[in-house]
């Protein structure tokens, strides 16, 4: 198949299960073009059959507000038009599918017809496009995609609930390259980080108020007064300032590493031994999901698709949000001594297993053929 794949090329979640899905297809022999505002993070290899198209936003003083909309649709007329893309695969709805529509629209006129497969990953659910500015505009491109899927079950939920929605929503569960995370801990280049003493506690994310940040330095403040530890972190966003001085105040500063953004992922997870999520709500937690990979447990609350990833009392354990001092007492029991650790650490490597990207991208394969015969 010809594969068109709008994304946000940027650190989100979405973005990168985008990028690496439109990977593994171009390795399943399909064609593959990414039409983005910039080339994907993961994107590091384009090949004959990945391609990245840029999206141009032209800056002009009379507009307050510059037109990416008009600006992703045009490209996508033209794209689909010059290398007979046959089918376009929106990663969220906001203004993606909306884009891609007005796209659709815009090629039948001359005759040419493309399905819209999109997928909601969240954030364009959950905190943004339930606002009542946006929630006219994503119901109409929800039920105008020829195809719908969420990552998660509880985000099947939250979308039925939130929008009025007359279309079919699958779940099609995101995925990890298995092999990607599959280190040897002995090339971990953990020495450089910490003691042989210190547990090594990782935290990725962008940082937004959603992430509850602060509630990873709160559990990481109480879990060194109790065991030798170090905490990594990684990314960069709005509440970085206030992370710092929070370190500062509580005297912790030596003992925290801030990487800001990282391509490098997995051998940070390679030499870690526990994964913080304390987010509001998350419809999936992917972050979670590759630290599991690299069998690091989670200690994550227990919120929106995160249930569905991380096992209570088997890859980790789940809290209420904000719940600072059960997540403190679980940590500690999983870190404490090193057979619960270990025991941990297989268990969410085990866990992880079930989203193989070998399981999972055939069912994105299934709903393009699907999609291509119905329309
Ligand atoms: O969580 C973010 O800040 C980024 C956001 C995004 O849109 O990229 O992540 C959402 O999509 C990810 C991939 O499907 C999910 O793993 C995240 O849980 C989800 N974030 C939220 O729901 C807050």
């Amino acid at each position: 198949m010809n594969i068109g794949i709008v994304c946000y090329p940027t650190f989100g979640g979405s973005g990168v299960v985008a990028t690496e899905l439109g990977l593994e297809l171009s390795k399943r022999g399909h064609e593959i073009h990414f039409i983005t505002y910039n080339q994907p993070v993961r994107l590091e290899l384009i090949s004959n059959n990945v391609h990245y198209h840029e999206v141009n936003v032209p800056e002009y003083p009379l507009f307050h507000y510059q037109p990416y909309e008009l600006a992703l649709s045009s490209k996508l007329v033209d794209m689909v038009k010059l290398h007979n893309i046959e089918i376009l695969h929106v990663h969220y709805a906001i203004p993606h599918a909306y884009a891609a529509y007005m796209a659709k629209k815009m090629l039948k006129e001359e005759g040419i017809h493309v399905p819209i497969v999109t997928t909601l990953h969240g954030t364009d659910i959950t905190l943004v496009g339930s606002h009542p500015f946006y929630k006219p505009a994503v119901t109409f491109s929800i039920n105008k995609s020829d195809a719908v899927t969420a990552v998660s079950q509880s985000l099947k939920d939250d979308t039925l609930r939130l929008f009025d929605i007359k279309n079919e929503i699958n779940v099609v569960p995101n995925f990890i390259d298995l092999d990607k995370y599959n280190h040897g801990f002995t090339d971990c280049a953990r020495h450089m980080m910490a003691k042989d003493d210190e547990r090594i506690i990782t935290h990725i994310s962008n940082l937004r108020p959603v992430k509850r940040a602060q509630d990873v330095i709160k559990v990481f403040y109480n879990i060194q007064k109790e065991i030798p530890a170090k905490l990594m972190f990684v990314g960069e966003g709005p509440e970085k300032e206030n992370i710092e001085n929070m370190c500062t105040e509580l005297g912790i500063l030596d003992k925290v590493i801030f990487f800001g953004r990282s391509n490098e992922i997995d051998k940070i997870l390679c030499f870690s031994d526990l994964f913080l999520l304390p987010s509001r709500t998350e419809s999936f937690g992917l972050a979670a999901l590759e630290a599991m990979a690299s069998r690091v447990p989670v200690i994550s609350s227990n919120t929106g698709g995160i249930p569905e990833v991380n096992v209570n009392g088997y890859s980790g354990f789940l809290s209420d949000v904000g719940d600072i001092d059960d997540m403190t007492k679980n940590a500690l029991y999983i870190l404490r001594d090193n057979d619960t650790l270990n025991t941990f650490k297989e268990n969410a490597r085990n866990e992880a297993l079930k989203f193989d990207l070998h399981e999972i991208v055939p069912k994105y394969e299934a709903i393009y053929a699907d999609t291509l015969t119905k329309c």
